[in-house]
């Protein structure tokens, strides 16, 4: 397992004496992407697979890049990359260069796939996805997820999932949300936070449908005065509220949402930092009790489940690096790779 945290190690996320500076993820200087598909190319024929020079390449390519790599790499092998990659590499090494090769969009319609997908449902993957992304975001998922899987996600989700917990996740997907507008409107904002007030803490029992359009339809930055606003009706705040008034699915959706809206790297710094400790912990536990982890399949899949949840966090730090927004947890990811390497995973 040396191999994944040499590929997270390799994500730009460098760890040295100093604190990473912002960006971490860059395009290559003198990027030549018909030598980097020739050296694929050659990694993939290579007996028993070059597996180090294909980790060099990929890790060290912005997502742009690595489909210009793709795009150079059919031309001349005449086949596709992804297809001869997923042929020559196998287990974690393969999972995570192969999720590389995907936008953060694809990424994400295949999690909700995988989460839907056979009996049951996987309550939180789809939760952390769809609680998450903003509107834009979801709108292209919706698209992508039509294009890949031949189904239309509303539908999905609607089949998988009842009650208000389905309800909220059916009106997050029909993405009603509000542009952000440049005029504030307090009387709004005010009636919005009184609605959500009567709705919840003020009366027994929580008239669920109201928070649901509030929170689904209304954009982002007047959610946040909403919440502001908030405390002056109520004695908790909207997290507590969230907690005290519902359970469940429906609990856990409200609050990433609203953690979302407040402080949406935060919210992927905790994410992360939370996978990470389940990951440690894991490992430890493991080396000291067993000494090995590669029979024990209940656990292995738990922490590919972690690593999978880390390498999402990753994507999106680099999509959010590439498309100019500022990001805030290179310190948490670094120390992520630290842990990751000391637990030789
Ligand atoms: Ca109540």
């Amino acid at each position: 397992m040396a191999m994944v945290s040499e590929i997270l190690g390799q994500l730009s996320l460098n760890i040295g004496a100093r604190e990473p500076t912002f960006p971490t993820v860059v395009p290559a200087k003198d990027f030549d992407p018909d030598k980097d598909a020739a050296r694929i190319e050659t990694a993939i024929k290579t007996k028993g697979v070059d597996e180090q020079t294909i980790i060099d390449v990929l890790t060290k390519r912005t997502y742009s890049q690595r489909t210009e790599i793709a795009f150079a790499y059919e031309k001349r092998a005449k086949k596709d990359m992804v297809s001869a990659l997923k042929g020559a590499l196998s287990g974690s090494l393969e999972t995570v260069i192969l999720g590389l090769m995907k936008s953060t969009t694809q990424y994400d319609a295949s999690l909700i796939r995988g989460s839907i997908k056979g009996a049951g449902t996987d309550e939180e993957t789809l939760i952390e996805v769809l609680c998450s992304r903003s509107n834009n975001e979801l709108v292209e998922i919706k698209k992508v997820y039509m294009e890949l899987f031949k189904k239309d996600l509303e539908k999905d989700v609607a089949g998988d999932t009842s009650g208000n917990f389905a309800k909220l996740l059916l009106a997050l997907v029909q993405t009603k949300r509000a542009e952000p507008s440049s005029i504030v409107d307090y009387e709004k904002i005010d009636e919005d936070a009184r609605a959500l007030y009567e709705a919840g803490v003020k009366i027994k029992g929580t008239d669920v449908p109201t928070w649901i359009s509030i929170m689904s339809e209304r954009s982002v930055p007047h959610l946040q005065k909403v919440f502001e606003r908030y405390k002056n009706y109520s004695p908790y705040d909207m997290q507590e509220s969230i907690v005290k008034e519902v359970k469940g699915d429906l609990q856990k959706s409200f609050l990433v949402l609203v953690k979302c809206f407040e402080n949406k790297q935060l919210y992927f710094a905790s994410k992360l930092n939370e996978a990470m400790k389940v990951v440690t912990v894991l490992f430890r536990f493991f080396s000291l009790k067993c000494g090995y982890f590669e029979g024990l399949s209940f656990f292995w899949n738990r922490c590919k489940k972690y690593i999978l949840r880390l390498k999402s966090a990753i994507l999106l730090q680099e999509h959010r690096i590439q498309s100019g927004q500022k990001f805030s947890y290179h310190s948490v990811a670094s120390a992520a790779v630290v842990k990751l390497k000391a637990c030789n995973l």
